[in-house]
């Protein structure tokens, strides 16, 4: 539990930030490890830079001695508080020498230094050093470290080079949240790489022993990160070794600590008979994504967290530029899209929104979230779109150059792009502080051989937020025949008004190709007709504008659905025969397009359109819909699961594992014909995981709960396996038994909450996994979230506050719902034991 008063949050301001009067430059730690009393010596140099007294941060910390400059502190030169230590007329240089005691194997919140399988492993990032020992726990105290550890164990790492056995050095300056020191019984695998500069680096990827099988992946994602940051960004890294640890019980992905990643396990390990396809592609982006950090992150931090942006955005942007290079990039990109609007428009929706650089917080761990990474990313790629590739890698290098080693703001970044572009960015600089899904909407008008296209561009009010003003929205857009021929090749429009107007002189209406590669991340208000998406689907030169045009045409019919309980058309199920059996097209592509708009999303849309959302009413016509194709593709079905057979041994990049996620959409369909069939049969012939999830997760919908014991007897010594066995039986039960399940599932001996993985498989199952059951009539869903939130906050805020979410969208729903939500909300508030969750629940009742 936290010390801090939890009924009594103190927002932070952006507006109040102010460097702190002394800094430290130097930190010496001496680690005596110890489960319940482990010791920790911390030797800081302090520098005065103006008058005040030094307050360091230290949380849960017993003090065991307090010196400066070789002699012991009188009590009467400093105060010591829960959350402080604060100096009383400290010179203006001085060494301060601290011992703490702490216990690590009691740490259930896995902030700071604790255990886990066994082994010691820290995380600081936001503010966990100062449950290790006192300092200036703040990104804009930057120092160089010297780390020693002690204890009775094979391998001990720290951040840095190692100069001695258990002895490491970090020539780099950092500030706190970059700390790192892993020690335990671990094997790695490793390999080696030359830098560009001509650096050689030993690469390790460290796991338990018995895993060492299943690092080849995520080696190889790390080496080929390196080249890609050299040769597209021009960065090398900088120390002599890049340690990546392995980790089971972790709250987030990963953490890019300076030369010792940290990583969730189910995030590293993988084996073609564990792990599937979007498990692996996963561990690619996550290791690149913490690997891109040591530039963006690290060698330049941010000054203070509400910042956070500059560091996340920006990586965020530069994974998803890797991925698109490594693999399809238009199949990427439709992803990345589909991640935002599930995760980021959600938020932006509702009582969570909040800007990509917030102004105030109580708990900055509640502000990792879809808008400062995904909406972050967007914003860049904005600014890339607006720049253009020269005018960004000009803007990008002067960054590099001119903030090497400083802790730097939003305007430090922004400046370096106006200086090397001339442009003027004070306008663009609003999508940092205005919260909220702008609403770009489009007409059309053709008379007399002029066509027109009239843009109005509108943000809703979000909290705190009354008024908005006009933002510069990067809009791509083409124009396409009748025919189909491209007419009007891409064109970037920037709109930084609130109307605008295009005008074209042209002999026929075009179809309107609007905000192509998602140039913005905007809510498009286009009303198209079916002949004109039709047109876009089959020949537009943008795979995005293809995929959403039939998107569009999905999402109408369902919508149809299940307001009026219109059924299917012949001409909607024909424009996705065709796709199906588009042999041209490629086959992750058809899956994305065949795949229908999730529960979720429909639920959003429907609440967007004034009508209120029934989420019975949307799986049921979700699953009529599937029906539907399942018919109309009936003929080819075996035809077409027969071409994405993949054969000769597991292989895990895109080509294969796109033809593996169109036969399982496939196989999807064909159990709503057959009942199971040949989902049986791909269960018992699948030799890798991503087919046997498949036929598994078929199986289960089917209602076939058969194979789940044979494949728990097969997987039950295997964790990461077995999360995906607790959350698929939520996550594809029937949703009259979806709460009944998780509930047994939490019953079981091998449920162990305290693991955010396990936690997640089956809470998340349930809340994200599967909506109507979550959200079932009788309040079930909810009481039962929250009564294992309100439990799990007391050793983990943390993760309790971030699933928290799962509520965010309690305004949406009819009456009774939101009586018995805002119910579960207001339980979780009172009950709230950390400020994280109480945070989280006060804004989502506003
Ligand atoms: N910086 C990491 C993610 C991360 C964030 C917060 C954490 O604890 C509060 C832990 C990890 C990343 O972006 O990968
Ligand atoms: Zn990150």
């Amino acid at each position: 539990m936290r010390d801090a008063a939890p009924t009594a949050p103190q927002p932070k301001y952006l507006a109040d930030y102010a460097p702190p009067p002394v800094t430290v430059t130097h930190v010496d730690l001496h680690f005596r490890l110890d489960p319940l009393a482990t010791r920790i010596r911390a030797r800081l140099t302090c520098e005065r830079r103006e008058p005040g007294e030094m307050v360091l941060d230290g949380e849960q910390l017993k003090l065991i001695s307090i010196a400066m400059d070789g002699a012991a502190l009188d009590p009467s030169r400093y105060t010591l508080t829960d959350t402080a230590l604060t100096l009383h007329d400290a010179p203006d240089r001085f060494i301060l020498e601290t011992e703490a005691e702490i216990a690590p194997e009691t740490n259930k919140a896995l902030e700071g230094l604790y255990m886990s399988g066994g082994m010691y492993c820290t995380q600081c990032e936001a503010e966990g050093f100062r449950r290790i020992t006192w300092m200036l726990d703040r990104p804009d105290v930057m120092a160089t470290y010297d780390v020693e550890i002690e204890a009775d164990l094979p391998v001990r790492l720290s951040n840095g080079d190692e100069v001695a056995p258990g002895k490491w050095h970090d020539p780099w300056l950092k500030p706190t949240y970059l700390f790192a020191l892993v020690a335990g019984n671990l094997v790695a695998t490793s390999d080696r790489f030359t830098t560009v500069e001509g650096r050689e680096v030993a690469l390790n990827v460290w796991v338990r022993p018995g895993d060492e099988g299943r690092t080849g992946y995520a080696l190889d994602a790390l080496k080929r990160s390196m080249l890609w940051d050299e040769r597209v960004y021009g960065r090398a890294y900088d120390l002599s070794v890049f340690n990546i640890v392995a980790v089971d019980d972790f709250n987030m992905g990963a953490m890019e600590n300076k030369g010792l990643n940290i990583f969730n396990s189910r995030y590293v390990l993988a084996s073609p008979e564990t792990a599937t396809d979007s498990d692996y592609a996963n561990i690619e982006r996550i290791v690149a994504h913490e690997y891109f950090h040591n530039w963006t992150g690290n060698r330049i931090t941010c000054r203070d967290w509400f910042q956070l942006c500059l560091k996340e955005g920006l990586t965020v942007f530069r994974d998803q530029q890797f991925m698109q290079d490594e693999r399809s990039a238009a199949v990427q990109r439709i992803g990345d899209v589909l991640t935002l609007r599930a995760r980021q428009f959600r938020e932006d929706a509702g009582p969570l929104a909040h800007p990509v650089r917030p102004e105030s917080f109580v708990e900055i761990n509640n502000f990792y979230t879809a808008t400062v990474y995904e909406k972050g990313a967007e914003v860049i790629g904005m600014l890339r779109r607006l720049v253009g590739p020269e005018g960004y890698a000009a803007g990008c290098a002067l960054y590099f150059e001119r903030h090497d080693g400083e802790a730097c703001t939003i305007e430090d970044w922004l400046d370096c792009f106006a200086e090397a572009t001339g442009r003027d960015l004070s306008q663009f600089k609003l999508w940092y502080s205005q919260a909220g899904t702008p609403v770009v909407t489009v007409r059309e008008d053709f008379k007399n051989g002029r066509y027109r296209i009239d843009l109005k561009q509108e943000t809703p009010q979000t909290p705190d937020q009354p008024n908005k003003a006009p933002l510069v929205i990067p809009l791509a857009f083409g124009l396409l025949g009748r025919d189909g021929r491209e007419i009007q090749a891409t064109r970037i429009h920037a709109l930084d008004t609130a109307t605008d107007r295009l005008e074209f002189d042209l002999d026929e209406k075009p179809i309107l190709s609007m905000l192509r590669g998602f140039s913005a991340p905007v809510i498009l208000q286009h009303d198209q007709t079916d002949a004109d998406r039709l047109i876009l689907l089959a020949h537009d030169t943008d795979p995005f504008i293809r995929w959403e045009a039939g998107r569009m045409l999905s999402k109408s019919r369902l919508m149809a659905a299940v307001t009026d309980g219109a059924g299917f058309d012949a001409g909607w199920l024909d424009a996705l025969h065709r796709l199906a059996t588009d042999e041209a097209a490629d086959p992750a592509f058809r899956a994305l397009a065949l795949a229908l708009p999730s529960e979720d999303d429909l639920a959003g849309s429907l609440h967007a359109a004034s009508v209120v959302p029934d989420p019975d009413r949307i799986h049921a016509a979700r699953k009529s819909a599937q029906r539907a194709i399942a018919d109309r593709l009936a003929d080819d079905l075996p035809a077409l699961r027969a071409a994405m057979a993949v054969p000769g041994p597991y292989d895990p990049r895109a080509a294969d594992a796109g033809k593996r996620a169109l036969g399982a959409t496939l196989l999807r369909l064909q159990t709503l014909r057959d009942g199971g069939d040949a989902a049986r049969a791909a269960y018992a012939a699948a030799d890798n995981m991503t087919d046997r999830m498949a036929a598994f997760t078929c199986l289960l919908e089917a209602r076939d709960t058969s194979v789940a014991a044979a494949f728990e007897q097969d997987w039950k010594h295997d964790r990461l396996v077995m999360d995906k066995w607790f959350m698929a039986q939520v996550a594809h039960a029937d949703p009259s038994e979806a709460v009944a399940q998780a509930e047994a599932l939490t019953q079981r001996a091998d449920f162990d909450a305290s693991n955010p993985n396990r936690f997640r498989a089956v809470l998340g199952g349930l809340s994200a996994g599967n909506p109507a059951g979550f959200h079932r009539a009788d309040g079930a869903g909810y009481a039962l979230l929250a009564d294992w939130l309100i439990t799990l906050d007391a050793s983990n805020p943390q993760t309790a506050a971030r699933m928290s979410a799962a509520f965010e969208t309690w305004r949406r729903y009819d009456a009774d719902r939101q009586t018995l939500m805002r119910a579960a909300l207001e339980r979780m508030r009172d009950a709230a034991s950390s400020r994280d969750l109480r945070e989280m629940t006060d804004r989502m009742l506003g």
